[in-house]
């Protein structure tokens, strides 16, 4: 229970990574908000964490909206009051198609959610941490660190993802908030079969697999840590 007493937001909770980080922070003792645009499956997600005895609450909220996200964040301070953790996880793939080809409203699409999305959530949630301070992970990915052909606004957003969290961590030091970023590496979910259509996911991690990094980097063992980039499938406590 390395979490128990935090209070943590999570987006794009509904399923793939963002939902087995939720369940898995819930399992280590942490309260969780949880946000997504489905919210039947947060709803199921927020009935399984109180069966297993956490506590949750959720709010269907479209991250690249920022009236909506507000909003979100004015119900989990009136539940719970300050927040411990924020997990920037809410992603959109895009098409992978060269960038000479890709559409004006696909790329003003993919960066609203992962780019504003992570903007609006971040800043919004700021004034929620209380002088203790707490950890915020945004999660990246391999084509934000070494640019690849065909990944698009998807790409540049991870990029951006990662300079915004060196910034961040910079300007928060003194707070005692820190920023690090996660690259999952390859996992099972719906955006890596978008990615991959022919790849034979059993093949893949699962994401209940790759959580040891999202735990440790948002527990209070990781205090000296930030503005860095962990690798989530060949990390290693330190
Ligand atoms: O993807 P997927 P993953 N507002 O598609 C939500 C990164 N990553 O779990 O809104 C709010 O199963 C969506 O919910 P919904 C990736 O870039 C992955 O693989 O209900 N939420 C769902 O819960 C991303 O940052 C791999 O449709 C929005 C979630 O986002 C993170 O891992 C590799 C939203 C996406 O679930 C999770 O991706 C890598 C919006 N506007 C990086 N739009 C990998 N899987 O291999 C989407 O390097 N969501």
């Amino acid at each position: 229970m390395i979490l128990s007493g935090k209070v943590a937001v999570i987006s794009g909770a509904s399923r793939g990574i963002g939902r087995a980080v939720a369940k898995r922070f819930a399992h280590e003792g942490a309260v969780v908000c949880l946000c997504a645009r489905h919210v039947e499956q947060l709803r199921n997600l927020s009935l399984e964490i109180m069966a297993a005895g956490g506590r949750s609450i959720f709010e269907q909220t479209d991250v690249s909206d920022e009236s909506q996200v507000k909003e979100f964040l004015s119900q989990c301070e009136s539940s719970f009051g300050a927040i411990d953790i924020l997990v920037n996880n809410a992603g959109l793939l895009g098409p992978r198609v060269p960038l000479a080809d890709y559409s004006s409203q696909e790329w003003a699409k993919v960066l609203s959610v992962n780019l504003d999305g992570l903007f609006y959530m971040t800043k919004h949630a700021l004034r929620l941490f209380n002088s203790a301070g707490g950890s915020i992970l945004n999660v990246s990915s391999s084509v934000g660190k070494v640019a690849k052909p065909n990944w698009g606004a998807y790409g540049v957003s991870k990029f951006a993802t990662e300079g915004y969290t060196q910034a961040l961590a910079e300007e928060l030091r003194s707070k005692h908030i820190r920023v690090n970023a996660i690259n999952p590496g390859a996992v099972a979910t719906e955006m890596r079969h978008q990615a991959f259509p022919d790849e034979d996911q059993r093949t893949l991690r699962k994401p209940e697999e790759i959580l040891d990094a999202f735990v440790y980097l948002a527990s209070d063992e990781s205090k000296h840590l930030t503005g860095k980039t962990f690798d989530a499938q060949h990390f290693k406590k330190g």
